[in-house]
This record gives structure tokens, C-alpha cells and sequence, in this order.
């Protein structure tokens, strides 16, 4: 291990977590160093845990949500003071590059800021009743424990957004990380216990970690005591979630892929939509879900576009993502590796012209999968491009005719994020309407990517239809009572029915 590395190890307080054997080996995408072991939680230690937020839960949810705001608010606080490290450590194990390390425990920091405002207006709403001398309304209660299952692309924030909100919301959470980046998660939990342990009004196992696969999570989507399951992943993932938690009737909340589209019109700021096409289709390394993944350019400006882009994706500076002026870093793993050749094979067969997409730098980092973007130029949207391949691949079309491409942008399984770049105000307004773009993030001149927290984050279709971060979504956590008031001295019916037994 580097020497800058077992410092901020040591700094964030994680050396006695790390292991010289053990089940679970800990590794980063960057050479495929070694970061030592940790222990694989076992299915009794998986229903202990349930036990165990089931007490915290008692506990927690007759702590005002102010005050849980207030707890969340030092979350926020501690987060500042090692945002440096954390986003370090980010990096080292998901391969994003630095400055996106450090801008996803900015993520967090910002959702820590937005549940302490939010801790005093869980909201719930009053009605008008039909009875003489009664009362509506809807209160808000805590939901109890919270199962979140996140992935490696985003090991700190996606957790973030979901456990603050469970957190602020009265519910405990058990965590079961992406088993690529068990160390990131090791952090985080150890710094909100820090912040936690500060409070004698808050119970303990709060937030406990299951580490493991599938066999870990089957406990949590099968136990009817997690009345709500929180996975962001895959769709084949979410798709066995679904069903798992559905057959006990749970509550699940998906967040899964996309398949993220750009209409490029005639009238686009090219300057722009170029730089947002950069960010969007390169940053994270193409595995971000709101990824630009399908550029839909008016035929008009093809030929301007196609030269820069290509001159982009060819010279994009890749290299060890803790590096500074590097832009790309590498893939997640082999695995990815070949998927993306795969795809990208399948691509040429139906018709695609390739441009990058090779494996680079691989004599300096022999266990470090690092790619050059692709470009691949599509005579149509066929099969391969309605996939999602996580991975930096751009599929490139052209359309002649706005219909068409609005069309086109919706014809595929996903539906997470979109953007148009147009100057023509009425074009952007028939994508943001009802006929059109049918995903959850609809965007006009900016990309696809780099949502802030304020807003509701996720999509339709085959994206899971679930919300996180801002806005509403913490109704999601909360167990919604409408109550109604009787201070008549009477005993009036709802539908003027009448039921006496005199
Ligand atoms: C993800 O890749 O699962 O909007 C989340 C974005 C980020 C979140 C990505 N704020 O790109």
C-alpha cells in the first residue's frame, strides 16, 4: 500500500477494520493493489442485525425530527473536515477521479444541509371533512428499518441520499454496500458513529453494515421486519429486488439504469453541448447511470459535431485517476472490460463504425483496465444501443425531423435521464411536456449527468420508477397516517349513512 494511502487510512481512523486475511479482499481498480481484508457479515449476524435495528427503532422515532436534523447537520460538519480524504479514498476504490471523489461527499454534505431545513417541515396536509364539527389531516411517522443496497459507481453518495433521508425520517438503516468498495462504506459508517456517539438520545445500531452478496441481501429482502428495501443498481438487480420484496409485500424503492439521451438540435450552442457531451459521456469513466449513452444530432450539424468529438474522445487525458489533470480513470474491473468489447462487437456487427474503445496503458497497469472512450457512429438505434453497457460508449444518430428524434430519444427499455440543446424555445418545451421525453430527469441545455440533490432523482420504465435526494422523496421513508377528528358529540357517517340499532 502507498504511503499517502495508509495515511489517510490511518486518518480516517480505519486500520483496526483492515485485515491481513479474510473473506472479502478489498482492491482498487486503479493497479489492482491490494488494500488488505475484511469480514464477510454471516446470515445470523444478518437477522442479529434486524433484531437490533428493530430495538433502535423503538428508540429513534420518538426522537424529534429536529433534533435527528440536528444530528444530521454534525454529519455534514464532520464531512467538511475530511472531505480531502474520504473524496481520496473514493477514488482510490471506485477509479473515479479525484475531483469527482471529493465532489460526492460534497453530495453528502449538501443532503446533510437539506435534511436539517427539512427536519422541520415533514409536512403532512389538512382536509375539509363532509361531517359537521370534524377534523382531517395526514401525519407523518417513521417507517421503521431501512435496508439500502448501493453500488460501486457512487460508494459514498448513493448511500448518502438515502440514509440521511432515513436517518432524518425516524428509521435505522442496515447497509449493504457493493462489495468493490467496502472501504468507502467502512468510512462512512465510522464517521457517523463518531458523530452519533456524541448524543445520549440516540440508541445505537443506527446504521450497521452487512458486508457480503446476495445471500447477505436475500435476508433483507425477505424479512418482513425491513418494511422498506432502497437498492440502486443494475436492472437484472432490481428486477430480483422487486420480486423478492413484492412477495412479502414490502416496500422497495428502485433507482437502476439509464439509458441517457441527447437530442442535439439545428439551433444548439455547439460550444456547450460539446463541453456537456464531454462531461456526460466521459466523466466517472462512462459508469455513471445518468451516463450519456445516445447522442441524437440533427443531420444539419452532424459534420461539425462528429470532428470535435472524435479529436475529444481520441486525446481525453487517462491515466491514475488520483492524478491531477487526468479526466478518465479505469474501468471498475475486467468484467467490465469485456462487457464493453462485447458491446462494442455486437455494435460493428449491427452496422456501427467504431472510433476508440481500446484498452489502453495496460504494459504500466497490468491489472488496471483502462479504456479509450468510443465514439461508434449508428446507421439506426438497434438492439445494442437500447442496452445499457456501463462502460464510455457513445452510440451516435442523426435525425432529420423533431418528431423523430423525440421518438427515437424514448424508444428504449430505460428511462432515467434525457437533455436536448436547443435555442428554439418551443422545442424545449414540447421535450420538458407531457408528449416528451418520458424520463424522470428531463434537462435543457446541460447534460444528461451531474444532477444536484435538491431535486428528485430517479426515472421510469425500466429505471424503477423510484425517487431519491431531494424535493418529496422522503415521503418514501415515511408511513403516512390520515387521521379524522371527531369533536361533534354526535356520531355522523361518512356518505350520510345511517346505522342505528335503535
Ligand atoms: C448514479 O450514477 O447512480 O446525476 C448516480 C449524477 C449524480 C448521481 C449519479 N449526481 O450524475
Amino acid at each position: 500500500m502507498g504511503k499517502l494511502t495508509s495515511e489517510i487510512i490511518t486518518s480516517l481512523g480505519l486500520e483496526s477494520y483492515l485485515m491481513s486475511e479474510g473473506n472479502l479482499p478489498l482492491s482498487s481498480p486503479i493497479d489492482g493493489e491490494s488494500l488488505g481484508y475484511v469480514e464477510e457479515t454471516s446470515q445470523a449476524d444478518a437477522h442479529e442485525m434486524i433484531s437490533k435495528a428493530k430495538a433502535a427503532f423503538l428508540k429513534w422515532r420518538v426522537v424529534p425530527a429536529p433534533l435527528r436534523g440536528e444530528h444530521l447537520r454534525l454529519l455534514g460538519e464532520e464531512l467538511r473536515t475530511c472531505k480531502e480524504e474520504l473524496g481520496y479514498l473514493i477514488s482510490l476504490e471506485s477509479g473515479k477521479i479525484l475531483e469527482e471523489g471529493r465532489g460526492e461527499v460534497q453530495e453528502i454534505i449538501d443532503i446533510c444541509g437539506f435534511a436539517l431545513g427539512l427536519s422541520r417541515q415533514l409536512y403532512g396536509l389538512t382536509m375539509t371533512s363532509e361531517r359537521p364539527g370534524h377534523r382531517m389531516m395526514e401525519t407523518w411517522h417513521p417507517l421503521g428499518p431501512v435496508a439500502v443496497i448501493s453500488p460501486f459507481n457512487f460508494p459514498a453518495a448513493i448511500w448518502g441520499w438515502n440514509f440521511v433521508l432515513a436517518i432524518l425520517c425516524g428509521n435505522p438503516v442496515i447497509w449493504k454496500p457493493s462489495e468493490k468498495t467496502l472501504l468507502t462504506a467502512i468510512a462512512c459508517a465510522h464517521l457517523f458513529e463518531k458523530v452519533i456517539s456524541k448524543f445520549e438520545n440516540a440508541p445505537p445500531h443506527l446504521l450497521q453494515l452487512a458486508l457480503g452478496g446476495r445471500e447477505i441481501s436475500d435476508v433483507f429482502l425477505e424479512n418482513h421486519d425491513i418494511p422498506l428495501v432502497s437498492a440502486t443498481g443494475s436492472c437484472g438487480m432490481g428486477h430480483y429486488v422487486a420480486q423478492q420484496v413484492s412477495n412479502r409485500l414490502g416496500r422497495y424503492l428502485l433507482e437502476l439504469g439509464g439509458n441517457n439521451g441527447m437530442i442535439l438540435a439545428p439551433s444548439a450552442h455547439l460550444e456547450l453541448a460539446v463541453r456537456a457531451v464531454t462531461f456526460s459521456a466521459l466523466g466517472t469513466a462512462g459508469q455513471r447511470c445518468t451516463t450519456l449513452r445516445r447522442l441524437i444530432i440533427h443531420r444539419s450539424i452532424y459534420d461539425q459535431v462528429i470532428p470535435r468529438l472524435k479529436s475529444i474522445f481520441e486525446n481525453v487525458k487517462i491515466g491514475n485517476p488520483l492524478e491531477s489533470g487526468i479526466l478518465m480513470g479505469p474501468l471498475i474491473n475486467k468484467e467490465a472490460y469485456e462487457h464493453m468489447q462485447e458491446s462494442l462487437k455486437l455494435a460493428q456487427e449491427q452496422g456501427g463504425k467504431i472510433h476508440g474503445g481500446t484498452r489502453v496503458l495496460k504494459e504500466k497497469y497490468t491489472k488496471g483496465y483502462y479504456v479509450k472512450p468510443a465514439l461508434v457512429e449508428m446507421p439506426s438505434q438497434t438492439s445494442i444501443v437500447k442496452t445499457e453497457t456501463f462502460a464510455p460508449i457513445l452510440y451516435v444518430m442523426t435525425y432529420d425531423d423533431f418528431t423523430e428524434a423525440l421518438q427515437m430519444h424514448n424508444d428504449v427499455p430505460q428511462g432515467l435521464s434525457s437533455s436536448i440543446f436547443t435555442q428554439d424555445t418551443a422545442e424545449a418545451e414540447i421535450f420538458m411536456s407531457a408528449s416528451g421525453s418520458d424520463c424522470g430527469i428531463v434537462n435543457v441545455n446541460i447534460g444528461p449527468s451531474g444532477a444536484e440533490i435538491g431535486g428528485a432523482f430517479g426515472g421510469e420504465k425500466e429505471t424503477g420508477g423510484g425517487r431519491v435526494s431531494g424535493t418529496d422523496t422522503w415521503r418514501a421513508f415515511m408511513r403516512r397516517a390520515t387521521n379524522t377528528i371527531n369533536y361533534s358529540g354526535e356520531l355522523p357517517l361518512a356518505q350520510g349513512i345511517h346505522f342505528d340499532v335503535s
